[in-house]
């Protein structure tokens, strides 16, 4: 059977803000065309396709980043496929019913399922709100896309007695989590060109770059958070032998690995770095870390497999605030974890959230000073967002100041707690990126040898600031 897989179709010039579009010329100065945004793929897809090719099934894809709905279209009809799979983060809901509406109007047989973050936090109630789907899997959706296109090339739509997957007829159970994901595909990168992607300027090094899922899950209950509970980790040796594959494959030089924390299992990592150094495999690569998992001997190990970069959910530099969402880590235990990552030479990223609950104007200006006292190489200051499925959306989703998922955009505030007064919010988010970056110790720090390598370097700190002095950050 064909199917296409889709992500929302959000042309960025949609979400690029205006004085931004104006000012693109200055951006194609620092070295091509590419958008500034930072794109990457929804590796999502990329794992049905490739269960989806392994169970005999034809699979096309179209990214929403780069497609709008009439390319799609063009593209089904030419191709004569008549089941389309579609992945949604909340925050892009609203655009992926207006590319299935798109289609459904075009070619109302179309078997359109939608998947990802928004069916996975919210099931039957997503279904409900946008009935232009036909389907919603929830859960890990590899085996349940798999049976339902089974199913659909058996020539009913009657998917009764599917895990996994809800219609108007019939909710199916839950489906265990995938186990064994040692032994799943590797994601199908055959889809994409990995040249059409790249990440925001402080996010990578070299080119070109791809992720890894290096684990499902996290055993965390951070409150602003929506994941699988059930950890399940990669062995070392999947691991690198899906990186000498993609260095084989596609000639990557960086990956990063979107594990929701990489270093959850210390001896993993070790075996980890140990074999990569043991098979002699070079690679550039970083991870998401929290800040008291790591030691001193782990990052120089670290440092010496090709670690360059660790991103730590930091969040705020108030310790009630951290201990409301439920983050059981210390502002001491932060600042222990990042000076010991800084001195193995492995670069900070540190990511914060403005406006928690209970967070003053003058709590946000203790969270940005305590970025800066970090010495951080980069830090991303987000609008607190309270995510469909988190602990933080089930406790102010009926507050005035929630103005509903609706309205989330990387670029607006869609929520403000009774603590805090929105212009202030909005001025705590604006400042925040200026304020880290626009220092002259800082500026300094970055000209040393070991923060500009080669003109690669160069032009990702160009970029960077044109972001920052562009006022042109992530928002949410
Ligand atoms: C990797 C990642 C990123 C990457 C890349 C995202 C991308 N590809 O565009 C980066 C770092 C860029 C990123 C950024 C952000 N992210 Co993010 N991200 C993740 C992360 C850690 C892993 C996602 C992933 O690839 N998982 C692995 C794949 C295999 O799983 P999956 O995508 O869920 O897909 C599976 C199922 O959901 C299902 N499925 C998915 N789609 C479909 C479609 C169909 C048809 C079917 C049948 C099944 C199906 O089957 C897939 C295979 O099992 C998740 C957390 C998590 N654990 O999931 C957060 C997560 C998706 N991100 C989130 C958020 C909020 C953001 C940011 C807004 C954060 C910020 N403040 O900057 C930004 C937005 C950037 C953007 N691109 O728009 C939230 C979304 C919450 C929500 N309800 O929408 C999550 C869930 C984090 C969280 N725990 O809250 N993110």
């Amino acid at each position: 059977m064909k199917v296409l897989l889709a992500s929302p179709s959000v042309p960025l010039h949609t979400i690029l803000p205006e004085r931004y579009r104006r000012r693109h010329k200055l951006w194609s100065w620092l070295g091509d065309e590419k958008p500034i945004l930072g794109v990457q793929p929804p590796y999502g897809l990329l794992y049905l396709s490739a269960y989806l090719k392994r169970a005999g099934h034809e699979v096309s894809f179209r990214d929403g980043f780069f497609h709008d709905p009439a390319t799609m279209v063009e593209h089904l009809r030419r191709e004569d496929i008549r089941v389309v799979g579609m992945t949604a983060v909340s925050y892009h809901w609203d655009k992926a019913v207006a590319t299935a509406t798109a289609i459904r109007q075009a070619l109302p047989d179309t078997f359109i399922v939608v998947g990802g973050a928004h069916a996975n936090a919210l099931g039957a109630a997503a279904l409900a709100s946008a009935p232009v789907f036909d389907a919603l899997v929830h859960g890990d959706g590899e085996e349940t896309f798999v049976e339902i296109v089974d199913r659909l090339a058996q020539g009913t739509r009657d998917l009764s007695g599917i895990h996994g997957v809800i219609t108007p007829e019939w909710t199916g159970p839950e489906r265990a989590p995938i186990r064994e994901i040692d032994d799943m595909p590797f994601a199908d990168r055959s889809l994409i060109d990995l040249n059409d992607y790249r990440p925001s300027p402080f996010y990578y090094r070299k080119l070109p770059f791809t992720a890894i899922i290096g684990s499902r899950g996290c055993p965390y209950k951070c409150t602003f958070c929506h994941t699988e509970v059930l950890t399940r980790i990669r062995s070392p040796e999947s691991l690198v032998d899906e990186i000498v594959h993609l260095q084989q494959q596609y000639g990557v030089r960086e990956v990063v690995f979107y594990d929701d924390t990489f270093t959850l299992k210390k001896r993993r990592v070790v075996e980890f770095c140990e074999l990569l150094l043991r098979r002699g495999v070079v690679i550039s690569w970083s991870a998401n870390a929290r800040a008291d998992s790591v030691t001193p001997e782990l990052l120089r190990l670290m440092r010496r497999a090709g670690c360059w970069r660790l991103l730590f959910g930091i969040e705020s530099g108030n310790q009630k605030t951290l201990d409301r969402m439920q983050k059981k880590e210390t502002l001491g235990e932060i600042r222990h974890g990042i000076r010991i990552t800084r001195e193995s030479g492995i670069d900070t990223y540190g990511m914060f959230i403005l406006g928690y609950p209970g967070e003053s104007y003058e709590d946000g200006l203790r969270t940005i000073a305590f970025a800066q006292e970090l010495e951080l190489d980069y830090a991303n200051f987000c609008a607190v967002t309270p995510f469909p499925g988190t602990a933080l959306f089930r406790e102010v989703k009926d507050e005035p100041g929630f103005l509903g998922y609706e309205t989330m955009s990387m670029f607006d505030v869609s929520y403000v707690s009774p603590d805090i007064t929105r212009a202030e919010l909005q001025r705590l988010v604006a400042e925040s990126a200026r304020r880290f970056y626009l220092r002259p110790k800082y500026l300094l720090s970055r000209l040393s040898p070991s923060k500009l390598s080669d003109w690669e370097d160069v032009r990702r700190y160009g970029r960077g600031f044109a972001m920052v002095v562009n006022d042109f950050t992530m928002r949410v």
